[in-house]
C-alpha cells in the first residue's frame, strides 16, 4: 500500500515510577524459655442480675454535616438555576452517543445523560444546552467553567481524576480500547499489526494503551497521530493507515454512522484496555458531584425495579415498596438532601427513562449504531451496573 507522507506524532514514554510494596515484615517472636506456672488463683465475683433491662444507650448516630460545608458547596447547581438551563460538554460528532444532524437536533446516549440532569433539576429535560467538545478542550472547558459537567466519552484514570482537579461521578459506559481494520487486510490478531500504520488520536488514553500494548507485544508499528475525529478517521478511510485504534464504541459509531463503507470494516477480536466512560464534574462542589451521580444511579435502579417512562405514574401511585416510595418522592426526602425536588428521580425516568431505555434508544437492536449491551448489562444479568440503595 501506498501511503502518503502525514504528522507521525512523537509518542513520548511515560515512565511511572511505581512505588514498589515492600514484602511485609515477617514478625519474628523472640520465644523465652517457657515459664512454670506456679499457682492458680481462683477468683469469684458476685455478680448482680436484674431481670429489668437497662435502656439501651443511644446509638451514636452520624451528626449531618450542614449542606454548605465547605467552599464551593452548592454553587453550581445555583449557577445552573439561575441560568435556567445546563451547559454539557459533549462530543457531537459520535452517531449513537452524541450527535448533532443538519437540523440542530441531538442525539445519543452521552446527550441523553446530559438530559437526565435538566429533568432531575428543572423537571424538564430540554433545558439543555449541548456544547461540542473537541478531545483536546473538553477537560479545559470543565475546568474553567465553560461547561458544568462533561459527558463525552471520557475515560476515567488516576491522572485525570487528580492532577486536572476533576471528579469522575459514576460509570455509564463500560468500554475497552478496540483496533478497526479493513476487511481485506488479513490483518486478525496484534502480531499481524507488525510494521503498520495506526491512526489514533492525540491526547486521548488511546494513545498510551497503544503504545503499552503493542511494546508487550513486542509488535514494532508507526503511529500516525491526529488532532481530531475528522483528520483520524478521514486518514483511514483514505488509505493512509493500515488500522485505526480508539475505544470500541466510538469504532463501531464511526463504521456505522460515519464511514461510507461500513461493510468493508471490521473491529477485531481483541481488547486493549479498560475504558470506563462516564460524566465528569470539576472538583470542589460535592453537592454537584452528588446530584449528577445520584441522578445516573436513578437510571440504573429504575432498571432494576423494572420502573420505566410508560408505567412511572402507575407505580408512583400504586407501589408498596418503601424503597421505591421514596426513590419516587412519595415519601421521604431524599431529593431535598441533594438540593433538588424530592420527585427529582420520578421527573427523569419520566421524561428520558431507565437506563435500558436510554441504551435501546441510542444503542440498542433497532439502531443503526448497535452495540450488544455485554458488560453494560444489570448486575443481575451478569453486567457491571449496580446502583448503591435509595435510602
Ligand atoms: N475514551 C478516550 C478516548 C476519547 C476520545 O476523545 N476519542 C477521540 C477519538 S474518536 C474523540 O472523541 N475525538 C473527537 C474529537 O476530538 O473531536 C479518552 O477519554 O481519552
Amino acid at each position: 500500500m501506498q501511503k502518503q507522507p502525514f504528522i507521525v506524532g512523537s509518542l513520548v514514554a511515560l515512565s511511572l515510577a511505581l512505588s514498589a510494596c515492600a514484602a511485609p515484615q515477617t514478625q519474628t517472636q523472640t520465644q523465652s524459655a517457657p515459664q512454670r506456672v506456679v499457682e492458680t488463683v481462683v477468683v469469684t465475683v458476685e455478680v448482680p442480675v436484674t431481670t429489668t433491662p437497662a435502656p439501651a444507650a443511644p446509638a451514636a448516630a452520624a451528626t449531618p454535616v450542614p449542606a454548605a460545608g465547605a467552599a464551593g458547596f452548592g454553587e453550581t447547581l445555583k449557577a445552573i438555576q439561575a441560568r435556567g438551563k445546563l451547559v454539557c460538554g459533549v462530543n457531537g460528532q459520535l452517531p449513537g452517543f452524541s450527535f448533532i444532524d443538519p437540523q440542530g437536533n441531538w442525539s445519543g446516549f452521552d446527550a441523553d445523560f446530559c438530559r437526565v440532569l435538566a429533568a432531575a433539576i428543572f423537571g424538564d429535560a430540554t433545558k439543555v444546552e449541548f456544547r461540542p467538545l473537541t478531545t483536546q478542550e473538553r477537560f479545559t472547558a470543565l475546568q474553567s467553567g465553560e461547561v458544568d459537567v462533561l459527558i463525552r466519552n471520557t475515560t476515567w484514570t488516576l491522572v485525570r481524576d487528580t492532577d486536572l482537579g476533576l471528579n469522575f461521578t459514576a460509570v455509564t459506559f463500560y468500554d475497552g480500547q478496540g483496533i478497526m481494520v479493513r476487511n481485506d487486510s488479513g490483518i486478525t490478531k496484534l502480531e499481524d499489526l507488525k510494521g503498520a500504520t495506526i491512526c489514533v488520536q492525540k491526547g486521548t488514553t488511546t494513545e498510551l494503551n497503544l503504545a503499552d500494548a503493542l511494546s508487550t507485544a513486542g509488535v514494532e508499528y508507526t503511529p500516525a497521530t491526529f488532532e481530531d475525529i475528522n483528520q483520524t478517521y478521514g486518514a483511514y478511510a483514505q488509505g493512509r493507515c493500515d488500522a485505526v485504534t480508539s475505544d470500541k464504541s466510538q469504532l463501531s459509531s464511526v463504521a456505522k454512522g460515519v464511514l461510507p463503507d461500513p461493510d468493508n470494516h471490521v473491529i477485531m477480536d481483541l481488547t486493549l484496555s479498560k475504558e470506563p466512560l462516564g460524566p465528569v464534574v470539576r472538583h470542589g462542589d460535592d453537592q454537584w458531584l452528588d446530584i449528577v451521580r445520584w441522578s445516573i444511579f436513578a437510571t440504573f435502579f429504575a432498571e432494576e425495579k423494572a420502573i420505566t417512562s410508560a408505567n412511572v405514574d402507575d407505580v408512583k401511585a400504586n407501589t408498596t415498596n418503601p424503597e421505591i416510595k421514596r426513590f419516587l418522592g412519595v415519601e421521604g426526602e431524599l431529593g431535598q438532601k441533594l438540593g433538588l425536588s424530592n420527585d427529582w428521580a420520578y421527573k427523569l425516568i419520566k421524561q428520558v427513562g431507565n437506563y435500558a431505555e436510554i441504551y435501546d434508544r441510542n444503542l440498542g437492536p433497532n439502531t443503526k449504531t448497535y452495540i450488544a449491551r455485554g458488560q453494560n448489562s444489570l448486575y443481575t444479568n451478569g453486567g457491571l451496573l449496580y446502583s448503591p440503595p435509595f435510602r
